[in-house]
Protein backbone atom coordinates (compact mmCIF):
# COMPACT_ATOMS: atom_id res chain seq x y z
CA UNK A 1 0.00 0.00 0.00
CA UNK A 2 2.76 2.94 -0.75
CA UNK A 3 0.64 5.36 -2.93
CA UNK A 4 -3.14 5.21 -2.34
CA UNK A 5 -5.01 7.11 -4.46
CA UNK A 6 -8.84 6.56 -3.53
CA UNK A 7 -8.90 7.52 0.30
CA UNK A 8 -12.28 7.22 2.41
CA UNK A 9 -10.97 9.48 5.95
CA UNK A 10 -13.83 9.63 8.55
CA UNK A 11 -14.50 12.23 10.90
CA UNK A 12 -12.14 14.36 8.83
CA UNK A 13 -14.61 17.90 10.40
CA UNK A 14 -13.11 16.82 14.05
CA UNK A 15 -10.16 17.90 15.42
CA UNK A 16 -7.48 15.02 14.55
CA UNK A 17 -9.39 14.17 11.33
CA UNK A 18 -9.30 18.37 10.06
CA UNK A 19 -5.39 18.40 10.46
CA UNK A 20 -4.78 14.82 8.74
CA UNK A 21 -6.83 16.21 5.74
CA UNK A 22 -4.67 19.31 5.36
CA UNK A 23 -1.45 17.30 6.14
CA UNK A 24 -2.47 15.02 3.26
CA UNK A 25 -2.90 18.41 0.72
CA UNK A 26 -0.51 20.59 2.45
CA UNK A 27 2.48 18.37 3.59
CA UNK A 28 2.75 14.92 2.02
CA UNK A 29 1.39 16.11 -1.46
CA UNK A 30 -1.51 13.79 -1.83
CA UNK A 31 -2.67 14.05 -5.40
CA UNK A 32 -5.77 11.62 -5.39
CA UNK A 33 -9.42 11.49 -4.01
CA UNK A 34 -9.85 12.26 -0.06
CA UNK A 35 -13.89 11.57 0.54
CA UNK A 36 -14.32 13.27 4.39
CA UNK A 37 -17.48 11.39 5.68
CA UNK A 38 -18.43 13.29 8.89
CA UNK A 39 -22.21 12.99 10.81
CA UNK A 40 -20.92 16.90 12.15
CA UNK A 41 -21.91 16.27 15.59
CA UNK A 42 -21.03 19.48 17.91
CA UNK A 43 -17.57 18.48 17.50
CA UNK A 44 -17.29 18.75 13.55
CA UNK A 45 -16.99 22.35 11.54
CA UNK A 46 -17.22 21.73 7.96
CA UNK A 47 -16.03 25.07 8.12
CA UNK A 48 -12.57 23.79 9.35
CA UNK A 49 -11.74 22.45 5.92
CA UNK A 50 -13.87 25.42 3.37
CA UNK A 51 -10.64 26.79 1.98
CA UNK A 52 -8.88 23.36 1.22
CA UNK A 53 -12.21 21.86 -0.50
CA UNK A 54 -11.99 24.92 -2.62
CA UNK A 55 -8.65 25.00 -3.47
CA UNK A 56 -8.82 21.01 -3.85
CA UNK A 57 -11.53 20.80 -5.89
CA UNK A 58 -13.90 18.07 -6.76
CA UNK A 59 -11.98 15.95 -8.06
CA UNK A 60 -9.23 16.00 -5.26
CA UNK A 61 -11.54 16.34 -2.05
CA UNK A 62 -15.71 15.76 -1.79
CA UNK A 63 -17.52 15.87 2.05
CA UNK A 64 -20.12 13.42 2.62
CA UNK A 65 -22.75 14.52 5.88
CA UNK A 66 -23.11 10.43 6.72
CA UNK A 67 -23.46 9.16 10.02
CA UNK A 68 -20.75 6.04 9.95
CA UNK A 69 -23.52 3.49 11.49
CA UNK A 70 -25.31 4.20 9.23
CA UNK A 71 -24.33 0.28 7.13
CA UNK A 72 -26.52 0.89 3.65
CA UNK A 73 -25.02 4.20 3.79
CA UNK A 74 -21.20 3.06 3.82
CA UNK A 75 -21.41 -0.15 1.64
CA UNK A 76 -22.95 2.22 -0.88
CA UNK A 77 -20.18 5.05 -0.60
CA UNK A 78 -17.40 1.78 -0.58
CA UNK A 79 -19.10 1.06 -4.28
CA UNK A 80 -18.76 4.03 -5.52
CA UNK A 81 -15.53 4.87 -4.77
CA UNK A 82 -13.55 1.45 -4.64
CA UNK A 83 -11.39 3.14 -1.73
CA UNK A 84 -7.90 1.59 -1.63
CA UNK A 85 -7.15 2.81 1.89
CA UNK A 86 -9.70 4.06 5.00
CA UNK A 87 -8.61 5.95 7.64
CA UNK A 88 -11.02 5.85 10.15
CA UNK A 89 -11.17 8.80 13.45
CA UNK A 90 -15.04 9.20 13.66
CA UNK A 91 -16.02 8.67 17.04
CA UNK A 92 -17.38 10.43 20.12
CA UNK A 93 -14.28 11.12 21.75
CA UNK A 94 -14.72 12.76 24.81
CA UNK A 95 -14.10 10.87 28.46
CA UNK A 96 -16.76 13.39 30.53
CA UNK A 97 -19.14 13.25 28.06
CA UNK A 98 -18.76 9.12 28.34
CA UNK A 99 -19.77 9.42 31.41
CA UNK A 100 -22.79 11.51 31.59
CA UNK A 101 -24.53 9.52 28.70
CA UNK A 102 -22.51 6.40 27.39
CA UNK A 103 -25.04 5.93 24.83
CA UNK A 104 -23.60 7.45 21.53
CA UNK A 105 -20.13 6.20 22.44
CA UNK A 106 -21.68 2.25 22.07
CA UNK A 107 -23.08 3.46 18.82
CA UNK A 108 -20.59 5.72 16.86
CA UNK A 109 -17.79 3.81 18.05
CA UNK A 110 -18.31 0.63 18.20
CA UNK A 111 -21.31 0.17 15.98
CA UNK A 112 -20.10 2.69 13.76
CA UNK A 113 -16.55 1.27 13.36
CA UNK A 114 -18.94 -2.68 12.84
CA UNK A 115 -20.48 -0.98 10.08
CA UNK A 116 -17.40 0.32 8.16
CA UNK A 117 -15.41 -2.83 8.57
CA UNK A 118 -18.86 -4.55 7.15
CA UNK A 119 -18.34 -2.67 4.13
CA UNK A 120 -14.62 -2.78 4.05
CA UNK A 121 -15.66 -6.66 3.75
CA UNK A 122 -18.18 -6.47 1.35
CA UNK A 123 -15.96 -4.51 -1.26
CA UNK A 124 -13.15 -7.43 -0.76
CA UNK A 125 -15.61 -9.72 -1.29
CA UNK A 126 -16.41 -7.77 -4.51
CA UNK A 127 -13.11 -7.46 -5.64
CA UNK A 128 -12.13 -4.28 -4.54
CA UNK A 129 -9.58 -4.53 -1.32
CA UNK A 130 -8.54 -1.77 1.03
CA UNK A 131 -6.59 -1.59 3.59
CA UNK A 132 -8.45 -0.19 6.97
CA UNK A 133 -6.21 1.67 9.43
CA UNK A 134 -8.35 2.50 12.72
CA UNK A 135 -7.31 5.20 14.87
CA UNK A 136 -7.58 4.51 18.72
CA UNK A 137 -6.11 5.76 21.96
CA UNK A 138 -3.71 4.47 24.52
CA UNK A 139 -6.78 4.69 27.16
CA UNK A 140 -7.42 1.32 26.24
CA UNK A 141 -4.46 0.21 27.78
CA UNK A 142 -5.86 1.03 31.36
CA UNK A 143 -3.96 3.41 34.20
CA UNK A 144 -0.32 3.25 34.99
CA UNK A 145 1.79 3.99 38.27
CA UNK A 146 4.56 6.13 38.52
CA UNK A 147 6.45 3.97 36.55
CA UNK A 148 6.44 1.95 33.54
CA UNK A 149 4.93 2.23 29.72
CA UNK A 150 2.30 1.01 27.54
CA UNK A 151 3.69 -1.07 25.08
CA UNK A 152 1.77 -2.54 21.92
CA UNK A 153 2.09 -5.61 24.00
CA UNK A 154 0.43 -4.35 27.01
CA UNK A 155 -3.20 -5.96 28.03
CA UNK A 156 -6.21 -4.28 27.66
CA UNK A 157 -7.86 -2.44 30.70
CA UNK A 158 -10.20 0.25 29.62
CA UNK A 159 -11.51 1.73 32.37
CA UNK A 160 -14.16 4.40 30.89
CA UNK A 161 -17.12 4.14 29.07
CA UNK A 162 -15.36 5.56 26.26
CA UNK A 163 -11.82 3.74 26.61
CA UNK A 164 -14.03 0.05 27.03
CA UNK A 165 -16.19 1.44 23.26
CA UNK A 166 -12.90 2.39 21.28
CA UNK A 167 -11.00 -1.48 22.82
CA UNK A 168 -14.35 -3.29 21.35
CA UNK A 169 -13.48 -1.05 18.30
CA UNK A 170 -9.89 -2.04 18.32
CA UNK A 171 -10.55 -5.70 19.46
CA UNK A 172 -13.23 -6.16 15.98
CA UNK A 173 -10.88 -4.41 13.57
CA UNK A 174 -8.19 -7.40 14.62
CA UNK A 175 -10.90 -9.95 14.40
CA UNK A 176 -11.96 -8.44 11.10
CA UNK A 177 -8.36 -9.32 10.04
CA UNK A 178 -8.45 -13.15 11.30
CA UNK A 179 -11.98 -13.78 10.53
CA UNK A 180 -11.98 -12.18 7.05
CA UNK A 181 -8.53 -11.48 5.68
CA UNK A 182 -8.63 -8.11 6.09
CA UNK A 183 -6.13 -5.64 5.07
CA UNK A 184 -5.71 -4.04 9.05
CA UNK A 185 -3.32 -1.42 10.92
CA UNK A 186 -4.43 0.22 14.32
CA UNK A 187 -2.45 2.84 16.10
CA UNK A 188 -3.26 3.76 19.84
CA UNK A 189 -1.56 7.19 20.71
CA UNK A 190 -1.50 9.51 23.23
CA UNK A 191 -3.10 12.99 24.02
CA UNK A 192 -3.16 15.14 21.29
CA UNK A 193 -3.28 18.74 20.85
CA UNK A 194 -2.94 21.52 18.39
CA UNK A 195 -5.43 23.73 16.08
CA UNK A 196 -8.95 22.70 15.86
CA UNK A 197 -9.34 21.12 18.77
CA UNK A 198 -12.46 21.15 20.15
CA UNK A 199 -12.55 23.79 23.41
CA UNK A 200 -13.61 21.24 25.82
CA UNK A 201 -10.50 19.49 26.26
CA UNK A 202 -7.58 20.22 28.92
CA UNK A 203 -5.65 22.60 26.34
CA UNK A 204 -7.70 24.47 24.32
CA UNK A 205 -10.87 24.44 27.58
CA UNK A 206 -8.14 26.10 29.72
CA UNK A 207 -6.68 28.52 27.17
CA UNK A 208 -10.47 29.90 26.29
CA UNK A 209 -11.45 29.91 29.99
CA UNK A 210 -8.08 32.59 30.17
CA UNK A 211 -9.74 34.54 27.56
CA UNK A 212 -12.49 34.67 29.24
CA UNK A 213 -11.84 34.87 32.90
CA UNK A 214 -13.58 31.65 33.92
CA UNK A 215 -12.30 29.53 36.74
CA UNK A 216 -9.91 26.94 35.22
CA UNK A 217 -11.38 23.45 36.38
CA UNK A 218 -8.22 20.97 37.75
CA UNK A 219 -9.98 17.75 38.67
CA UNK A 220 -8.90 16.25 41.87
CA UNK A 221 -5.42 16.99 42.64
CA UNK A 222 -3.85 17.75 39.60
CA UNK A 223 -1.57 15.12 39.84
CA UNK A 224 -2.70 12.94 36.68
CA UNK A 225 -0.15 12.26 34.15
CA UNK A 226 -0.31 12.31 30.71
CA UNK A 227 2.03 12.25 27.37
CA UNK A 228 1.30 14.90 25.02
CA UNK A 229 1.75 14.87 21.23
CA UNK A 230 1.12 17.62 18.63
CA UNK A 231 -1.37 16.90 16.64
CA UNK A 232 0.81 17.09 13.36
CA UNK A 233 3.14 14.82 14.58
CA UNK A 234 0.48 12.09 15.07
CA UNK A 235 -0.89 13.39 11.37
CA UNK A 236 2.48 12.03 9.96
CA UNK A 237 2.71 9.24 12.13
CA UNK A 238 -0.69 7.73 11.29
CA UNK A 239 -0.09 8.34 7.69
CA UNK A 240 3.14 6.61 7.75
CA UNK A 241 1.43 3.10 9.21
CA UNK A 242 -1.56 3.55 6.54
CA UNK A 243 1.13 3.67 3.54
CA UNK A 244 4.16 1.46 5.24
CA UNK A 245 2.78 -0.31 7.98
CA UNK A 246 2.99 -4.19 8.56
CA UNK A 247 -0.80 -5.34 8.01
CA UNK A 248 -2.51 -7.23 11.11
CA UNK A 249 -0.05 -4.69 13.01
CA UNK A 250 -0.33 -2.17 16.16
CA UNK A 251 1.59 1.12 16.37
CA UNK A 252 1.97 3.00 19.97
CA UNK A 253 2.36 6.56 19.01
CA UNK A 254 3.63 9.31 21.84
CA UNK A 255 5.02 12.21 22.20
CA UNK A 256 7.70 11.35 24.99
CA UNK A 257 6.24 14.74 26.95
CA UNK A 258 5.24 13.44 30.09
CA UNK A 259 3.03 16.67 32.01
CA UNK A 260 1.10 16.22 35.40
CA UNK A 261 -2.26 18.71 35.01
CA UNK A 262 -1.26 21.17 37.36
CA UNK A 263 2.38 21.90 36.48
CA UNK A 264 0.92 21.88 32.51
CA UNK A 265 -1.67 24.36 34.01
CA UNK A 266 0.94 26.69 35.22
CA UNK A 267 2.89 26.37 32.44
CA UNK A 268 0.21 27.44 30.13
CA UNK A 269 -0.78 30.25 31.89
CA UNK A 270 2.78 31.55 31.87
CA UNK A 271 2.25 31.35 27.78
CA UNK A 272 -0.92 32.94 27.58
CA UNK A 273 -0.11 35.72 30.36
CA UNK A 274 3.01 36.49 28.19
CA UNK A 275 1.65 36.48 24.91
CA UNK A 276 -0.79 39.13 26.69
CA UNK A 277 1.34 41.26 27.58
CA UNK A 278 0.28 40.79 31.32
CA UNK A 279 2.68 39.83 34.59
CA UNK A 280 3.86 36.06 34.88
CA UNK A 281 0.91 34.47 37.50
CA UNK A 282 -1.81 36.91 36.12
CA UNK A 283 -3.98 34.06 35.61
CA UNK A 284 -3.24 31.74 38.34
CA UNK A 285 -5.85 33.05 40.95
CA UNK A 286 -8.46 31.57 38.12
CA UNK A 287 -7.07 27.92 39.40
CA UNK A 288 -9.94 25.88 40.80
CA UNK A 289 -9.79 22.66 42.63
CA UNK A 290 -13.30 20.45 41.95
CA UNK A 291 -14.39 17.27 42.15
CA UNK A 292 -12.24 14.50 40.64
CA UNK A 293 -13.77 12.83 37.51
CA UNK A 294 -15.11 9.50 38.37
CA UNK A 295 -12.75 6.95 37.63
CA UNK A 296 -10.14 9.13 36.50
CA UNK A 297 -6.70 7.30 35.23
CA UNK A 298 -4.15 8.20 37.08
CA UNK A 299 -0.96 7.74 33.89
CA UNK A 300 -0.56 7.28 30.63
CA UNK A 301 2.92 7.03 29.04
CA UNK A 302 3.32 5.23 25.98
CA UNK A 303 6.23 3.22 24.18
CA UNK A 304 6.63 4.51 20.56
CA UNK A 305 9.70 2.79 19.97
CA UNK A 306 8.70 0.32 17.24
CA UNK A 307 7.05 3.28 14.84
CA UNK A 308 10.70 4.70 15.33
CA UNK A 309 12.34 1.91 14.84
CA UNK A 310 10.85 0.04 11.83
CA UNK A 311 9.23 3.04 10.12
CA UNK A 312 11.66 5.46 10.99
CA UNK A 313 8.86 8.17 12.57
CA UNK A 314 9.73 10.66 15.55
CA UNK A 315 8.12 13.74 16.90
CA UNK A 316 9.07 17.21 14.90
CA UNK A 317 7.57 19.46 17.57
CA UNK A 318 8.68 19.72 21.43
CA UNK A 319 6.14 20.45 24.02
CA UNK A 320 7.14 23.75 24.22
CA UNK A 321 7.15 24.89 20.67
CA UNK A 322 3.87 23.15 20.17
CA UNK A 323 1.98 24.62 23.41
CA UNK A 324 3.53 28.40 21.97
CA UNK A 325 2.06 27.49 18.40
CA UNK A 326 -1.18 26.24 19.94
CA UNK A 327 -1.46 29.06 22.23
CA UNK A 328 -1.26 31.34 19.31
CA UNK A 329 -3.78 29.44 17.27
CA UNK A 330 -6.49 29.95 19.48
CA UNK A 331 -5.54 33.57 20.16
CA UNK A 332 -5.83 34.24 16.06
CA UNK A 333 -9.13 32.36 15.73
CA UNK A 334 -11.56 34.15 18.33
CA UNK A 335 -14.13 33.94 15.53
CA UNK A 336 -13.85 29.60 15.34
CA UNK A 337 -13.84 29.44 19.19
CA UNK A 338 -17.25 31.56 19.11
CA UNK A 339 -18.78 29.31 16.28
CA UNK A 340 -17.94 26.25 17.57
CA UNK A 341 -18.92 26.87 21.19
CA UNK A 342 -22.90 26.77 20.11
CA UNK A 343 -25.84 26.95 22.33
CA UNK A 344 -26.40 23.74 22.23
CA UNK A 345 -22.98 23.24 23.62
CA UNK A 346 -23.35 25.86 26.53
CA UNK A 347 -26.45 24.29 27.17
CA UNK A 348 -24.73 20.77 27.88
CA UNK A 349 -22.02 22.31 29.77
CA UNK A 350 -24.46 23.99 32.52
CA UNK A 351 -26.29 21.19 32.58
CA UNK A 352 -23.69 18.92 33.61
CA UNK A 353 -20.68 20.89 35.29
CA UNK A 354 -22.23 24.32 36.28
CA UNK A 355 -18.98 24.37 38.17
CA UNK A 356 -17.44 24.92 34.68
CA UNK A 357 -19.75 27.84 32.77
P1 LIG B 1 -13.27 14.93 17.69
O1 LIG B 1 -14.35 14.72 18.68
O2 LIG B 1 -12.62 16.25 17.60
O3 LIG B 1 -13.82 14.59 16.22
C1 LIG B 1 -14.65 13.48 15.95
C2 LIG B 1 -15.29 13.69 14.58
O4 LIG B 1 -16.09 12.51 14.30
C3 LIG B 1 -16.23 14.89 14.51
O5 LIG B 1 -16.02 15.61 13.32
C4 LIG B 1 -17.62 14.28 14.53
O6 LIG B 1 -18.59 15.06 13.85
C5 LIG B 1 -17.36 12.95 13.83
N1 LIG B 1 -18.36 11.93 14.19
C6 LIG B 1 -18.79 11.59 15.42
N2 LIG B 1 -19.73 10.64 15.36
C7 LIG B 1 -19.87 10.35 14.05
C8 LIG B 1 -20.70 9.42 13.33
N3 LIG B 1 -21.55 8.62 13.97
N4 LIG B 1 -20.60 9.38 11.99
C9 LIG B 1 -19.74 10.20 11.31
N5 LIG B 1 -18.96 11.09 11.95
C10 LIG B 1 -19.02 11.17 13.29
O7 LIG B 1 -12.21 13.78 17.97
P2 LIG B 1 -10.64 13.77 17.76
O8 LIG B 1 -9.99 14.29 18.98
O9 LIG B 1 -10.31 14.38 16.45
O10 LIG B 1 -10.36 12.20 17.72
C11 LIG B 1 -10.27 11.49 16.48
C12 LIG B 1 -9.96 10.04 16.76
O11 LIG B 1 -8.72 9.94 17.44
C13 LIG B 1 -10.99 9.34 17.64
O12 LIG B 1 -11.17 8.04 17.15
C14 LIG B 1 -10.34 9.31 19.02
O13 LIG B 1 -10.78 8.21 19.77
C15 LIG B 1 -8.88 9.18 18.64
N6 LIG B 1 -7.91 9.71 19.62
C16 LIG B 1 -7.98 11.02 19.99
C17 LIG B 1 -7.02 11.52 20.88
C18 LIG B 1 -7.02 12.97 21.30
O14 LIG B 1 -6.21 13.34 22.14
N7 LIG B 1 -7.87 13.82 20.76
C19 LIG B 1 -6.05 10.67 21.41
C20 LIG B 1 -6.06 9.33 21.04
C21 LIG B 1 -6.98 8.87 20.12
O1 LIG C 1 -11.49 20.65 32.78
C1 LIG C 1 -10.66 19.72 32.86
N1 LIG C 1 -9.88 19.60 33.97
C2 LIG C 1 -8.98 18.59 34.14
O2 LIG C 1 -8.29 18.53 35.17
C3 LIG C 1 -10.52 18.75 31.81
C4 LIG C 1 -11.35 18.83 30.56
C5 LIG C 1 -9.58 17.75 31.98
N2 LIG C 1 -8.84 17.66 33.12
C6 LIG C 1 -7.85 16.56 33.25
C7 LIG C 1 -8.39 15.18 33.00
C8 LIG C 1 -7.19 14.47 32.39
O3 LIG C 1 -6.34 13.99 33.42
O4 LIG C 1 -6.89 16.79 32.22
C9 LIG C 1 -6.46 15.56 31.64
C10 LIG C 1 -6.76 15.57 30.15
O5 LIG C 1 -8.16 15.54 30.01
P1 LIG C 1 -8.89 15.52 28.58
O6 LIG C 1 -8.41 16.68 27.76
O7 LIG C 1 -10.35 15.39 28.81
O8 LIG C 1 -8.25 14.22 27.90
P2 LIG C 1 -8.21 12.69 28.35
O9 LIG C 1 -9.34 12.36 29.25
O10 LIG C 1 -6.83 12.40 28.84
O11 LIG C 1 -8.48 11.98 26.93
C11 LIG C 1 -7.85 12.48 25.73
O12 LIG C 1 -6.74 11.73 25.37
C12 LIG C 1 -6.96 10.40 24.93
C13 LIG C 1 -8.85 12.51 24.56
O13 LIG C 1 -9.99 13.25 24.95
C14 LIG C 1 -9.23 11.13 24.14
O14 LIG C 1 -10.05 11.17 22.97
C15 LIG C 1 -7.99 10.36 23.82
O15 LIG C 1 -8.30 9.04 23.50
Amino acid sequence: MSHPEKILVTGGCGFIGTNFVRYLFEEAGFDGLLVNVDKLTYSGNPKNLADLAAKAGEKHYRFEKLDITDQAAMAALFDRHGFDLVVHFAAESHVDRSIVGPGEFIQTNIVGTFSLLEAARQAKAKGRPCRFHHVSTDEVYGSLGPTGKFLETTPYDPRSPYSASKASSDHLVRAYAHTYGLDVTVSNCSNNYGPYQFPEKLIPLMICHMLEGKPLPVYGDGKNVRDWLYVRDHCDAVWAIACRGKSGETYNIGGESEWCNIELLRHLCDIVAARLGKPAGAFEPLITYVPDRPGHDRRYAIDCTRIKRELGWKQSVDFQHGLEKTVDWYLGNAAWIKDVQTGEYRAWITRNYADRT
